[in-house]
């Protein structure tokens, strides 16, 4: 069973109102899911708005499913997106399937969007298969290294232009890659030569350990836009129709900016991850309770709940009836992850399309070893 996709050609041209919350950021729903006084829906089919809710209960389910898995020993190192699910999934539905997703590791909900199998699992089970399957979804490969992905959208989209392609080009990345040089020289670039790009920040309030205000001096990350030419935004990253429409508008000006415009734009989504930074972090030691309650009032998924409810488009029974199905997508995605043999072959594969002497010599040296000693030898605790 796969969850329904939902193609991305429908998305609309119309432009939605967006609020603006108490933070003074842009919101179209408040906490409770009724729509802000100042705000309107945009324009989205209620196939559309019930798939938003379906993928982000989707999400949270596998975070948690992923993190027990790497418990039992059966995933490696896995970064919980809890919290963040309503930014990735409201901002993918405003691409086309034609467009660009870079990540960074966390943001599990915008791959989601363009479909789940067990394939994504596989690359946190150390498989480099898992990163072949983003490719053939026009998503680049995962990113560890801090901000070294924003140079790489930048140069894409630039490619991109100059070929006379209509796609655009979203980045994900956290506010701890703010403070990199990479992130300032992909934003400088990204204006000179005014690429279709999106730098989308994913503000979770920490880099780790280390708090938002630590990273940066600025009042917001959305106006760092400025010093590079063109337009920043920051956005209720817990609203997944805010994060729709403020995405859909970018998209739109990357594709076919007004005289006036610039292609690129910095959209700051300011959000909170209610769990641990990684299965290897305790939060504990850096922030409290009462901190990860006060953002739990913003919940994309109840706050999504509560909107369909108040529209008509969920109940009781559909909404059981979707958790249901995703427990089995899950379910079936795990299952098959499980059944994977790799050869330990693959690890001398990947990083250069011809291999250098040294990389021959060290894939030659564990052939040698693999048929000296057979590889339940190797594979035994010392
Ligand atoms: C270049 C580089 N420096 C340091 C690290 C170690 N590191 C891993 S995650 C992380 C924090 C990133 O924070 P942020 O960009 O806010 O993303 P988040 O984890 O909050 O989603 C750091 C410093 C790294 N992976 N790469
Ligand atoms: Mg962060």
């Amino acid at each position: 069973m796969s969850i329904p996709f939902v193609p991305s050609d429908t998305v609309s041209d119309t432009q939605a109102t967006l609020g603006q919350g108490t933070e003074g950021r842009a919101q179209i729903l408040d906490t409770d899911g009724s729509v802000l006084d100042d705000a309107s829906v945009p324009d989205l089919s209620d196939e559309r708005l019930v798939s938003m809710y379906r993928e982000m209960w989707l999400a949270r389910h596998l975070d948690e499913r992923a993190i027990s898995l790497q418990r039992q020993g059966r995933l490696g190192t896995y970064p919980s997106l809890a919290g963040q699910e309503g930014a990735q999934i409201g901002s993918t539905h405003a691409l086309a399937d034609e467009d660009w997703i870079f990540y960074q590791y966390r943001e599990h909900g915008a791959v989601i969007v363009r479909g789940l199998s067990h394939e994504y699992l596989l690359y946190w089970m150390g498989h480099e298969k898992g990163n072949e399957w983003l490719a053939d979804r026009n998503v680049f490969p995962l990113n560890i290294s801090i901000g070294s992905h924003l140079p790489h959208t930048t140069g894409m989209a630039w490619a991109s232009k100059l070929k006379g392609e209509d796609r655009a080009f979203v980045c994900h990345f956290g506010d701890g890659a703010t403070s990199e040089g990479d992130f300032h020289e992909a934003m400088n670039f990204a204006g000179v030569f005014d690429v279709p790009a999106i730098f989308f920040c994913n503000n979770n309030q920490y880099a780790i350990s280390m708090g938002r205000d630590a990273q940066t001096a600025s009042d917001t990350i959305a106006q760092k836009a400025d010093a590079y030419g063109f337009d920043g935004v920051q956005v209720d990253g817990m609203d997944p129709l805010a994060t729709y429409e403020v995405t859909r508008q970018a998209v739109q000006k990357a594709r076919d900016p007004d005289a006036d415009q610039m292609r690129p734009t910095l959209i700051e989504a300011v959000m909170y991850r209610f769990g641990a930074h990684t299965t290897a972090d305790d939060p504990s030691a850096y922030r409290d309770d009462e901190e990860v309650e006060a953002w739990k009032e913003r919940d994309p998924i109840p706050r999504m709940e509560g909107f369909l409810r108040n529209r008509g488009l969920l109940d009781d029974e559909k909404r059981d009836a979707i958790h249901e199905e995703c427990r089995d997508t899950v379910a079936e995605a795990i299952d098959e992850a499980m059944t994977y043999e790799p050869n330990p072959e693959q690890i001398f594969e990947h990083a250069y399309e011809t291999p250098t002497p040294r990389v021959q010599e060290g894939l030659a040296e564990l052939q040698r070893l693999r048929e000296r000693h057979g590889d339940d030898a190797l594979l035994e605790d010392e």
